[in-house]
């Protein structure tokens, strides 16, 4: 047997065109196409070391010891593919400011992916990589990839699986991501997407619309027009949080936070700087802008909030195997 052992790190990703739904919530096949931009400050490092000594998988999180009841099954699917019986120790560390509050699953199911799969012995495609990464959570199928990341939706395991649409950005955008609220979110996205599916009466028209976001904002992207790019971005993100207000029960992420900060980015557009935002499956905002405008708009912002609340990245790598 070989080494047993390997360590990676994958970066999160921000949708631009965003994932809301699953047609398969087993093997996590979406309703739609999703476009995200993967991020350079905002990373996961993970260790698995299969071993024959162990019991059962060991889950340490940020040196903490984690209930292992999510991990497992995905770690029951790297064995299935390796033919491999033995247990393994998992060991995370997530470079995500600690008040940041920020989605942790896209990169954290990423790096997961990458370095179980190598500890067992596999070495798999990007593509199957995407695949894998996608069983632990939709969006980690995306962060595989460095840049601006297309994740087809497909209508099966083998046909769901993001390919990079622009893996090298020679374009000077970043986001900034405005902490409001380092709070666990209140309504899981889990569960908040399958409630949108299940009884809004505009989920036909979400899927109709982020189709032609996608071809719109790649246009947009290629042009290098931030103003078209963040207004596609802006909107198809408003859209998603209307579903939730238009689901039974119906739910919010907004927080009055939020909205401040969303108004203060209009108003900082009819001063003719061009910024927009987007918003997750939480209260933080993120504003897509280029670097030029980022002193400014950061200066607009630290009356609001301190330092420690707004996070600048820019765009990020694929994952990578680290020395171990
Ligand atoms: C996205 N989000 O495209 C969307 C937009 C949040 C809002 O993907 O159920 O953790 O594990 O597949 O990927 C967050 O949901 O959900 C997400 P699961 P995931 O980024």
């Amino acid at each position: 047997m070989g080494k047993a052992t390997a360590m990676a790190r994958a970066h999160t990703n921000i949708a631009l065109v965003k994932y809301w739904g699953k047609a398969d919530t087993d093997l996590i096949i979406p309703m739609n196409n999703s476009f995200s931009l993967t991020l350079d400050h905002f990373y996961t490092d993970t260790k698995v070391t299969f071993s024959n000594d162990l019991q059962a998988d060991e889950f340490i999180l940020n040196d903490k010891q984690q209930e292992t009841t999510k991990i497992t099954p995905f770690m029951n699917l790297v064995r299935q593919m390796a033919n491999k019986n033995c247990f393994a120790k998992i060991e995370s560390t997530n470079h995500v400011p600690t008040a940041a509050g920020l989605a942790s699953s896209a990169s954290a199911y990423a790096a997961l992916a990458k370095a179980a799969s190598v500890a067992a012995g596999l070495n798999l495609s990007d593509i199957k990589l995407s695949r894998l990464a996608r069983r632990g959570s939709g969006s980690a199928c995306r962060s595989i990839y460095g840049g601006f990341v297309e994740w087809l939706k497909g209508f099966d395991d083998k046909s769901s699986y993001a390919v990079p649409f622009m893996d090298k950005v020679d374009w000077p955008i970043q986001m900034i991501a405005v902490v409001v609220n380092a709070q666990e979110k209140k309504i899981g996205s889990r569960a908040g997407m399958q409630t949108v599916v299940e009884t809004s009466p505009y989920y036909d028209a979400w899927i109709q619309q982020t189709a032609k976001d996608i071809v719109a904002i790649k246009e947009a992207l290629l042009a290098q027009d931030i103003d078209k790019f963040g207004q596609i971005a802006e909107e198809n993100a408003m859209k998603m949080h209307a579903l939730n207000l238009s689901a039974s029960p119906h739910f919010s992420y907004f927080e009055p936070a939020s909205l401040e900060v969303m108004q203060k980015v209009a108003e900082l557009r009819s001063q003719g700087i061009s910024c927009y935002y987007t918003m997750d499956a939480g209260p933080n905002v993120k504003i897509i802008c280029l670097k030029k405008d980022t002193p400014a708009i950061l200066a607009a912002l630290g009356t609001m909030f301190n330092k420690e609340q707004l996070l600048v990245a820019s765009p990020g790598p694929g994952v990578q195997l680290l020395d171990c």
